[in-house]
């Protein structure tokens, strides 16, 4: 249902931010949202929307005013059962959110994971050397974007081998359930009871290894310090979170250097930009794209009053390339400093499994660029659509040893 337009005082948008051809290219539509002003109202979908960096960010930050409870997708939890049991970190708000964010923070933290790092060294440079080994030209999203994650992370979790393969996909079907339910949700429908059920499953206690993060968990549950009705729901997001995500926050990051091959040079003269390098390649691509917000109260924005109850649209990527807070935006930049970007989130649900993918991402980059002098593009590149992700299908690459 739309509201009457009476009640509206911010400028109204037409475009579908879901539809095909904004997808493929999203930039030139988050452009007339951030000139169109602060909160824009899209009419096609009856919700707010916010493209400039400054209220991005002080939305984030207020979590107050912009709850997650009732969902941080188009679907508004008030009036429409979940499709699935809400995420215990992602669709929860305080106090609720406190002892499962608590309980990852520590697990997933830098001092944490710093354990992982030597055998991940040692994995990725066997994965570069089989690479190379077969040949200078390869998909970097198959063949590395994808296929480092699904090499190092599983096994963190500490889940079983089998299964596996229905990661990427549960993953890329819960990001498009954020987004309206258009025809990527249609395709993803016909597999959810399947996915769902294989991702329960590895949730449990008994399936997994004894000191992942998965079993890290359950001891949490042991110490009271979340239920034991929590601790799969806590795995679930790992699972759910933590592989579309990385991948496509490693397939930016090898687009970039790919695009950008001043800045692959200057990264194999300072190995230790690896971890800007992510970041900026986070601020750039934002993998992920959108997240909705439900307020909480009557809020006024720019001189527009946004009612209680109400959803609202945060464009994560437009945020990160806005030029009210970013010089040169549109710039893959190892001498900015990224950091302040929104394409982690910010505020209490920032992203909790930073730390991990900042370490897959430093790990594979060292690995490369020890033994690659230059990447270039060398065939047709393809998007994967996602209602929440930007996502690639395909980035074929030529590589330069030395
Ligand atoms: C950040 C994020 C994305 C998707 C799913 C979840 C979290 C979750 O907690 O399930």
């Amino acid at each position: 249902m739309t509201a009457p337009l009476s009640t509206i005082d911010a400028p109204l948008s037409d475009a579908d931010p879901f539809s095909y051809d904004i997808l493929e290219d999203p930039l030139p539509f988050q452009a007339e949202l951030r000139a169109a002003g602060p909160v824009v109202y899209l009419r096609k979908y009856d919700v707010y929307a916010m493209g400039r960096y400054d209220e991005v960010h002080a939305a984030l930050t207020d979590w107050q005013t912009f709850q997650s409870a009732a969902g941080v997708g188009l679907s508004n939890f008030r009036y429409e059962k979940p499709w699935r049991p809400p995420s215990l970190l992602l669709e929860a708000d305080p106090p609720h959110h406190d002892a499962p964010r608590a309980v990852l923070t520590k697990i997933l933290g830098p001092r944490e994971i710093r354990g992982l790092a030597d055998a991940w060294a040692a994995d990725a440079e066997e994965l570069v050397e089989d690479l190379l080994a077969k040949g200078t030209e390869f998909d970097a999203v198959t063949d590395l974007a994808a296929a480092f994650p699904l090499r190092v992370f599983p096994d963190a979790v500490g889940i079983p081998k089998d299964g596996r393969e229905h990661l990427l996909p549960y993953g890329d079907h819960v990001f498009n359930a954020f987004g309206p339910p258009n025809e990527l949700v249609a395709k993803g429908a016909p597999r959810v009871a399947e996915l769902s059920a294989s991702i329960a499953t590895k949730c449990a206690r008994d399936v997994l290894t004894p000191d992942g993060f998965g079993a890290q968990i359950w001891a949490a549950a042991d110490r009271g310090d979340i239920t034991e009705a929590q601790a799969p729901l806590i795995i679930r997001s790992l699972l759910t979170a933590g592989v579309d995500t990385t991948v496509n926050g490693l397939a930016a990051v090898l687009y970039a250097f790919a695009t950008n091959p001043d800045q692959w040079a200057r990264l194999r003269e300072d190995p230790a930009l690896s971890r800007t390098a992510f970041d900026e390649a986070v601020r750039f691509e934002s993998p992920v794209q959108t997240f909705f917000r439900t307020t909480a109260r009557d809020i006024e924005i720019g001189g527009t009053v946004i009612p209680e109850g109400r959803k609202i649209l945060m464009f994560l990527g437009s945020a990160n390339r806005d030029p009210r807070r970013w010089e040169n935006p549109d710039a893959f930049d190892l001498s900015r400093d990224p950091s302040g970007h929104v394409g982690f989130g910010f505020g209490i649900h920032q992203c909790v499994g930073q730390h991990v993918a900042r370490l897959e991402a430093a790990t594979i980059l060292n690995a490369l660029s020890k033994r690659i002098a230059s990447i270039e593009i060398s065939g047709p590149t393809r998007r994967h659509h996602n209602n929440t992700l930007r996502a690639w299908e395909s980035l074929p690459v030529r590589v330069k040893l030395g």
